[in-house]
């Protein structure tokens, strides 16, 4: 078993610094478009061979440290009673977003088991055929909100953060049922068999340090100390939050994940923890002098101890798939050392 994103989480000595890659198991792959030939976002997600059959791909074709389960973060809303589809081409759309104060009190808060059955069934399924750690996740109560409030993804937050600042007692209610629902979740990844999980806040930087503090960060804390109970490594992800890292910090948590608009050294600094990160997943694009430089200063940047390579963000479908086996082979290579 290799257990070196575990013992980089943990911040301990590790023989070649661990990689994965956000959206490793995405469209990328030519085998992951042929998989999902004929079949919807959401059919894809309610069969747990076929999800179990996607989250090895990346791994029968590169040298990853770790698999992330294939899911999405927003199926959970759809156990909470809103209506969802990924509209291909266009993204993930909710076709009654939530516009009223009357919504967010009808919003259920099941139990995990109602709210996504098939996530822990591709979990049991694909444990036993794996010999790296398997990630669990779900999206933060933020990143969850606007997604739920928007009706998809945004560019500036316009109604999200309208509702933030006029209805401060159901936005609390809001994040409230969410963060149940997400705690809940993670617990019932871990039990089906998930050794590490990451909660994606991908879109807190949205928010400025004052706001964050006020309307994101006390319920990101409950979250934190919940998941502080399941006894595996914790990881933070976020977008954008450079300036005010040390406050996702405070929320807990065993690693920060953060993206290319902060180094990674200011980032530990900031984190007093292990780190994760943060090549732009652009210079996958470029030649491979040009990715090689940025390798070798994510590298320079992460230390030797507590890193875990991968993007600052998903990796785009149009991605050239060699690029990404020849980062993942110069990862290991560059940092094997003797411990
Ligand atoms: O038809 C398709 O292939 C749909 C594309 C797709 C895929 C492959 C979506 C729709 N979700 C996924 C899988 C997915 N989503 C994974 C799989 C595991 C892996 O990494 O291999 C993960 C971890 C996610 C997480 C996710 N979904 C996030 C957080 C990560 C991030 O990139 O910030 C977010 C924001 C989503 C919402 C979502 N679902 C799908 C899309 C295209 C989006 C993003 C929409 C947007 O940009 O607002």
């Amino acid at each position: 078993m290799n257990d070196l994103l575990i013992r980089a989480c943990r911040g301990e000595a590790v023989p070649y610094t661990p990689v994965w890659i956000m959206r490793q198991a995405g469209r990328y792959l030519p085998a992951y478009r042929a998989l999902r030939e004929g079949r919807t976002m959401l059919e894809a997600l309610r069969d747990p061979d076929l999800s179990a059959e996607i989250t090895l791909l990346p791994l029968q074709t590169f040298d990853l440290d770790a698999a992330i389960v294939f899911s999405d973060i927003l199926p959970p809303l759809m156990g909470m009673g809103m209506a969802l589809e990924f509209v291909p081409g266009v993204g993930p759309r909710l076709s009654a977003p939530l516009r009223t104060t009357k919504q967010i009190d009808r919003l259920r808060v099941p139990p995990a088991a109602e709210a996504m059955p098939e996530v822990l069934a591709t979990i049991a399924r694909v444990k036993p055929a794996l010999s790296v750690p398997l990630i669990g996740f779900a999206g933060a109560p933020f990143t969850l909100a606007s997604y739920a409030i928007e009706g998809g993804s945004t560019r500036h937050f316009r109604r999200t953060k309208a509702l933030m600042y006029t209805e401060p007692a159901a936005w609390d209610r809001l994040l409230t049922k969410l963060v149940a629902v997400v705690a809940d979740l993670l617990a019932a990844q871990v039990k089906a068999g998930a050794d590490c999980v990451q909660v994606f806040d991908s879109w807190a930087g949205a928010l400025g340090p004052d706001d964050y503090a006020r309307y994101v960060q006390p319920y990101s804390r409950v979250l934190f100390a919940r998941l502080a109970a399941l006894k595996v490594p914790v990881i933070h992800f976020s977008t954008g939050t450079g300036t005010y890292l040390h406050m996702l910090a405070e929320v807990g948590g065993d690693v920060l994940g953060v993206d290319w608009r902060v180094g990674l050294d200011q980032a530990r600094r900031a984190a007093q923890r292990s780190v994760m990160g943060n090549l732009d997943p652009l210079t996958l694009f470029g030649p491979w002098r040009e990715l090689k430089a940025h390798i070798d200063a994510v590298l320079a940047r992460a230390g030797t101890r507590g890193h875990i390579f991968n993007l600052g963000h998903g990796i785009l479908p149009e991605t050239p798939v060699g690029n990404v086996r020849r980062l993942v082979d110069y990862v290991h290579s560059a940092t094997a050392r003797s411990t």
